[in-house]
Order: structure tokens, then sequence, then C-alpha cells
């Protein structure tokens, strides 16, 4: 339910949010950004299918040894066999395939942690799909392990929830440098306390003004690059 990494001593850390099935468009913007896979590594706040029309290369880029996702809501529905919900959020190509196909789908979406943490120079950083539920890392993280996945009201909380960005809840998430959540499509990254919102809709259709945000983890800058970019709060505040 949480997977920690080591500090990546040989090149950069990227996340990116939301993708939903459109991997060639993540692709673009990896190029974009120069990425060098055989040195970085890309980390993903999960929703990795549905929506989108390349929603069956997860299994391609789940077995590449650079990229790291944290499990969302829709990956939630699949395994939970929440079909109504998941067929009308997008999924309806899962129940298309056939059986060997789900259960191979099924069996690598089970491995996605809920948690992330990576260690960067600035100290530690933590990845979950949607929202932090409480003010502690620690204590989300405790909580994900001694109950095997959290309660239900926990993942909901972690899986579904926008209440931080809605609200403009700018607290500080104590016991980790800085957090990095997508699942709530913004205009633009933005930061709140130390919560950093980076999906930018680049899976929703042509027209619709989304693009892919890559954040460096190690710089706390994104591209494409913002007219300021995100610094840590300082630890009191
Ligand atoms: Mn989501």
């Amino acid at each position: 339910m949480l997977q920690r990494f080591p500090r990546n001593l040989r090149g950069r850390d990227f996340a990116v949010g939301d993708i939903h099935g459109h991997f060639s468009r993540v692709a673009v913007a990896l190029q974009e950004a120069a990425f060098d896979p055989a040195r970085d590594r890309l980390f993903s706040v999960g929703d990795l299918i549905d929506r989108g029309p390349e929603c069956e290369r997860v299994l391609e880029w789940l077995a590449y040894p650079w990229f790291f996702p944290v499990r969302g809501n829709h990956e939630h529905m699949l395994l939970n066999a929440q079909v109504d919900l998941h067929f009308s959020n997008g999924g309806a190509w899962f129940y298309g395939l056939a059986d060997a196909a789900r259960d191979n789908i099924a069996t690598r979406l089970a491995r996605l942690p809920l948690l992330i943490e990576v260690e960067v120079p600035e100290g530690r950083i933590g990845i979950v799909h949607a929202d932090v539920p409480s003010a502690d890392w620690t204590a989300l993280r405790i909580a994900v392990e001694r109950e095997a996945g959290g309660s239900e009201e926990l993942l909901e909380h972690c899986l579904w929830s926008s209440q931080r960005i809605m609200s403009g809840d700018a607290s500080r998430v104590r016991g980790i440098s800085a957090v990095v959540v997508g699942h709530t499509p913004l205009q633009r990254p933005a930061m709140l306390g130390n919560v950093i919102h980076i999906d930018t809709g680049g899976w929703l259709p042509k027209g619709r003004g989304g693009y892919f945000t890559l954040l460096d983890l190690h710089s706390l800058r994104t591209i494409p690059a913002l007219a300021a970019a995100f610094h840590l709060p300082l630890p009191h505040t």
C-alpha cells in the first residue's frame, strides 16, 4: 500500500497528472522535457485508464522500469468490481475485453500502491491520487499500513476528494516536505500549503485547453514553466 523510493542520484524525477488512456500525449510531454529513461524516473498520481483511446496500453507502460504510479479512483473502481460506476465513468472499454486480458490488467493494477514516498534533495515527497485526509502524512501512512489499505472512508478521501482544492485549504501537511496530487483538473498547477496539484487535464478532448504538466520533484519547477516557481513553505508556517 506504500511504496518508497530512495534518491535518484543519476537523474531527474518527474510527476505527471491523470493520464486516462492518453499515453502518446504523455510521451510527447516527456520528449519535450528531454526525459532520459536510463536515468530519470516518472511518478504518476494514478488514473492511468478510462476515457482516452489507449487504455489497453496500460500494461506496456506498467512494464517500463522508470514508470511508478499510485492507484487512482479509476483503478480502484476496476479492482473493486464497482462495475456500474466504472462503466459510466469511462470504463466501458474494459468490459469489452476477453477474460484473460481483463485478468492480466487487474492483476497488474492490484499491485499499485495507494501512497508513494520519494526521497529528494530537499526532503521527502509524498504522492497520492486525490487528497490527504489528515494534517499529518505519518498518521495517514500508519493508518494505511495498519489496516492493509485503510478504512473505506480513508480510501474514499485519498482517491476521490477535491475538498482541499475546492475550499482553498492552504494548511500544511506535517511529516512530509510536499505532497503531489491529481484528480481535480485545473487550468494550471497550484500549490496550497505544501500540497501541489498537477492535473492540468492533459487527458481532456482536444480543444478543451488541457495539457500535461511535468513537475520536477527536485526543483519543484514545472514543464511547461509557471511564471513563478513553487517553493516549499517553511516548516513552521
Ligand atoms: Mn481521479
